[in-house]
């Protein structure tokens, strides 16, 4: 991928050249999509440009403790100058509809998956979270951290190292962490909306996962499906972070989340412990992640994809054991 020299120059430049900017964040969205995508675009609406922040799926209500919530929608109203993406590895992660209707000029994002589908792309595969990156970098691009952004900058980052407890946690990410508090950003207020509240349906939706959990040796896994979701009267197709839940059975190397979405895609999660690297698997199935997070959407029937996934990962971890770790 051909790169500008100074790509923070080429970036501030886009920025400043651009009135209209459109940025869109992935599918699903998770904190750090949410985090990212406000952050982002506060930053800039504050340099006086027009913005829209799109997610295919809109904004989970449970995001709507971060200023500048109500400005998300799924589809732009407008014609952009620039198109930005956060947290995408690929243009999949747009939804379709999206990424066939837009061209990415910058692609800012923290997975080791990343494509490099922008034409100038800002993809640091040490950072936590994307918003990590932004949180680092905004000051760069001519757009200093503002008490309106740092609130959701911190979100994503807190979301997407789990409360500073993922494997790739790194004094930096600390310090970009105090640097947003500094900024404004009240980390236990925020940490607790994200990481420790939940919804009464989202945890009867979680109890319709765990009724239906299964051990293979070191590998755990169960379901859920739109069934589970119309019980529990829990709005949205996510899975309410069960994976996250589940991931914390010990005595176990990979965790497994199949979640029907209903419309013939199974959205396939898995969490490993330190050790195995899980991308590959997510890869063959063109998903993408982390090592020790990754997903993928495949299409099938729920029983076949289970069924396959499973198979391809006992496989993996078979392949993985015997002290061949990467
Ligand atoms: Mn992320």
């Amino acid at each position: 991928m051909n790169q500008p020299v100074n790509l923070d120059q080429s970036i501030r430049d886009a920025f400043s050249q651009a009135g209209k900017i459109l940025v869109i964040a992935h599918v699903r969205p998770d904190g750090d999509a949410i985090g990212s995508l406000l952050g982002l675009g506060l930053a800039l609406k504050e340099k006086g440009k027009q913005i829209e922040l799109v997610v295919e799926d809109g904004l989970p209500a449970s995001f709507k403790n971060l200023t500048g919530w109500e400005m998300v929608r799924k589809w732009p109203a407008m014609k952009p100058d620039l198109v930005i993406t956060v947290d995408c590895s690929d243009l999949g992660r747009l939804g379709d509809d999206l990424a066939n209707e837009f061209q990415v000029d910058i692609n800012i994002d923290h997975h080791i998956t990343n494509l490099n589908f922008g034409r100038l792309n800002v993809v640091d595969t040490r950072a936590v979270a994307t918003a990590e990156i932004l949180a680092t970098r905004l000051p760069m691009w001519g757009c200093p951290i503002s008490p309106a952004s740092a609130p959701a900058l911190l979100t994503g980052l807190v979301t997407d190292s789990l409360g500073f407890r993922t494997s790739n946690m790194t004094p930096q990410a600390l310090r970009v962490a105090a640097d947003l508090m500094e900024a404004g950003a009240d980390l236990p207020e925020l940490y607790q909306h994200a990481l420790v509240n939940r919804s009464f349906e989202a945890v009867k939706y979680w109890g319709a996962g765990f009724t239906r959990l299964q051990r293979m040796d070191r590998l755990v896994w169960t379901s859920i499906t739109p069934a589970d979701r119309q019980a529990a009267h829990y709005n949205g197709r996510d899975d309410a972070d069960m994976i996250n839940i589940l991931s914390a059975i010990n005595d176990i190397d990979v965790t497994i989340l199949f979640n029907d979405q209903g419309n013939g895609h199974i959205k396939v999660s898995w969490r490993s412990q330190p050790g195995f690297d899980i991308t590959p698997l997510a890869l063959q199935y063109n998903g993408g992640g982390h090592p020790a997070a990754a997903g993928a959407d495949i299409e099938g029937a729920l029983a076949e994809v289970e069924a396959e996934v499973l198979q391809s990962t006992r496989c993996y971890l078979k392949l993985k054991g015997n002290g061949q770790k990467s």
